[in-house]
């Protein structure tokens, strides 16, 4: 593989892997945060840093601390955490749309004022990485575990705004599923999950714009079409007219999709969450809450799940329908756990099955982010077909967590490989296994790192 693409520095040897790992995270940190790539990704952005942090929590606790401190510094009054925080010393010209275009803070009083950031938030990582900090620190001195201590006692109440915030104003209804505005709130851009929603809107008088990505990857099939650009900047005219007030985005906005992973990754969040609340001493109707919240979330996605596809689907509350398409957001029931054992084999069959892992063409028995059984699928575009070791961590870590050792074994040892032949790269090729996108991506560094800490067995 080393000698296909000669260009790539790979990750080495198993043993250099950890190493690398940590090297990459130290080059692409700035101050108290981590750029999720060099040039690509000059800002801060919310679910990166929340993987960041978990991996940099098994190399540097002070810095996986710093990295979340920062990051709710700039949590808006809503509990919302945003999905970006401009940096004000990024480069000029680098990321598209920017803070001006985004223009929050003057258009909201909800957001901060003395930053910064985008309008919209990404999934809720955050108090996975708050307890693997906890649990890094935990037996070490005591000076360490106190310093742990301080800091859950003091982004518990950040966290735990944040978690009401999507369960109420993301849920108005009740579901336990979380209504996303934007497809760049899934972390998924361009997957084909959002296809029918983008495909229905009517985009209007849209303000002119010059993209900078694609100066940044050598072949703009990489990223999302330039008609996906147009359809993601309407979006954000949309919200902005509507000053970013949830009510009246919930009221007129074309684009209102439950996101099935963003609500499993809200279910494991808030298993964290509650014993977060335990060593923080928080109150027992907190924990009453939390323990709601799972419940309920754990319902709704069990309601989305499509007994013929054998996975889960997201919901278009405009359209009043499902989106039927098979990607890795299906496997939500398997992220937020607590499944019965006939639902654990229906996921795990679909996971084997042709339409995932089990793809015989697939370099490597790892899920590509769309099936290759779908129309939509394409091989090198983003979310629309390549396998990211960041969704093989999200598979590896529900899989222990489901009692699935072996399986979560083979998943790491195949996410490694991947590394270890093709560098820390954002994406890769799933025939081919050829690197793509940014060639040193943070959170794909950060998930090795937490991979080769924690074993199987106790994730
Ligand atoms: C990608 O999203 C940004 C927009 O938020 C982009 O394409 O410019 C996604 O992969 C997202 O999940 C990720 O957080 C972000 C930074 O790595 O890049």
């Amino acid at each position: 593989m080393e000698e296909q693409f000669p260009e790539r520095q790979a990750a080495g040897g198993l043993d250099r892997v950890n190493p690398l790992a940590a090297g990459v995270l130290r080059r692409n940190g700035i101050k108290s945060w981590t750029k999720p790539a060099p040039t690509l990704y000059p800002h801060q952005w919310s679910w990166d840093s929340a993987f960041i942090a978990l991996g940099l929590a098994h190399v540097d606790n002070r810095r996986a601390r710093d990295e979340l401190e920062s990051l709710f510094a700039n949590q808006w009054a809503t509990g919302k955490v945003p999905h970006i925080v401009f940096n004000p010393e990024a480069p000029p010209k680098s990321y598209f749309p920017d803070a001006e275009r985004w223009n929050s803070s003057a258009l909201s009083a909800d957001a901060p004022s003395g930053s910064h950031t985008s309008g919209l938030c990404q999934p809720p990582v955050h108090a996975i990485a708050v307890r693997r900090i906890w649990e890094t620190s935990r037996g070490k001195e005591e000076e360490r575990v106190e310093r742990a201590r301080r800091f859950l006692k003091a982004n518990y109440p950040r966290l735990f705004a944040w978690h009401r915030y999507l369960a109420t104003a993301r849920d108005p209804e009740g579901s336990g599923l979380v209504t996303i505005y934007h497809p760049w709130e899934s972390g998924t851009d361009n997957s084909p999950r959002w296809d029918p929603a983008l495909e229905a809107l009517q985009i209007g008088d849209l303000p002119p714009y010059t993209r900078y990505d694609l100066q940044h990857v050598t072949d703009p099939s990489h990223r999302p079409s330039d008609e996906e650009y147009d359809r993601y900047l309407w979006l954000l005219e949309l919200l902005k007219r509507e000053r970013y007030d949830e009510a009246e985005i919930y009221e007129a906005h074309p684009f209102l999709v439950k996101d099935v992973l963003s609500s499993a990754i809200l279910v494991a969040a808030n298993e964290a969450l509650v014993e977060i609340a335990r060593v923080v001493g928080a109150s027992e109707e907190d924990v009453a809450l939390i323990e709601g919240w799972i419940g309920r979330g754990r319902k709704g996605i069990e309601e989305q799940w499509d007994p013929h596809l054998k996975l889960c689907l997201d919901y278009d509350l405009r359209a009043g329908e499902p989106a039927r398409v098979r990607t890795i957001a299906g496997f939500a029931p398997l992220i937020a756990g607590g499944l019965t054992d006939e639902r654990l084999k229906d996921v795990l069959k679909t996971l084997d099955s042709p339409a995932f892992a089990g793809n015989p063409k697939l370099h490597r028995p790892l899920p590509p982010s769309t099936s290759p059984e779908e129309e939509a699928f394409h091989p090198r575009s983003y979310w629309r077909g390549p396998v990211w070791p960041v969704a093989n961590w999200l598979l590896w870590w529900s899989l222990i967590r489901a009692g699935e050792p072996a399986r979560a074994a083979q998943m790491r040892r195949e996410t490694i490989g991947q590394l270890t032949e093709g560098g820390f790269a954002e994406y890769f090729e799933p025939f081919t296994g050829e690197p793509l996108g940014s060639h040193e991506q943070s959170w794909t560094a950060a998930v090795a790192l937490d991979m080769l800490a924690v074993e199987s067995r106790s994730a």
